[in-house]
């Protein structure tokens, strides 16, 4: 009985650590992955219900050739101009790790694909990792509810291992 209840209890704080943990997303999902699409918006259709923290990943998924993936200004990304890009990946996929936060705008360069709707703008919250200070693009505080259930998480790890403890003891 006392193995199972450790049992049950340390389950619940491994499944609450892996939801604080960096996520991959593919960009489009896995049906479309990064390609010219079929509608404008299908792009900031798919970042729209989601939300990106430091120490997530994008992965681009394209054939190499096909298209690329730059890292654009928003002017840039606005008008879709590949001719200066703060970065370019041209081997797909490409995984892209948010590290810094606010703004990100990625274009294909590939003639006619970002007119077509190639292109996505995504803004990278503050995760579990604080950005250094001094950051240029400086984002909105992060949301209350990240801090709170931090602290949730915190508080539930510590009662799970005073738990323990009295269990073990
Ligand atoms: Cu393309």
């Amino acid at each position: 009985m006392r193995n199972l209840i450790v049992f049950v209890v340390l389950g619940a704080v491994s499944l609450l650590l892996r939801n604080s943990e960096a996520a991959t997303y593919e960009v489009g999902g896995s049906g479309t992955g990064w390609t010219r699409p079929s509608s404008s918006s299908v792009y900031s259709d798919w970042a729209s219900d989601k939300t990106f923290a430091i120490g997530d990943t994008l992965t681009f998924t394209f054939t190499t050739g096909a298209h690329d993936v730059a890292t654009v200004s928003k002017s840039n990304y606005d008008n879709c101009n590949g001719a200066s890009p703060n970065n370019l990946v041209s081997a797909g996929p490409a995984s892209v790790l948010l590290n810094t936060t606010g703004d990100y705008y990625f274009i294909c360069t590939i003639a006619g694909h970002c007119s077509a709707g190639q292109k996505l703008a995504i803004t990278v919250a503050a995760g579990s990792t604080p950005s250094p200070p001094g950051t240029p693009s400086s984002p909105p505080p992060p949301p209350p509810s990240a801090a709170s259930s931090l602290v949730a998480t915190f508080a539930l790890v510590f009662m799970s291992i005073a738990i323990s403890f009295m269990y073990f003891f």
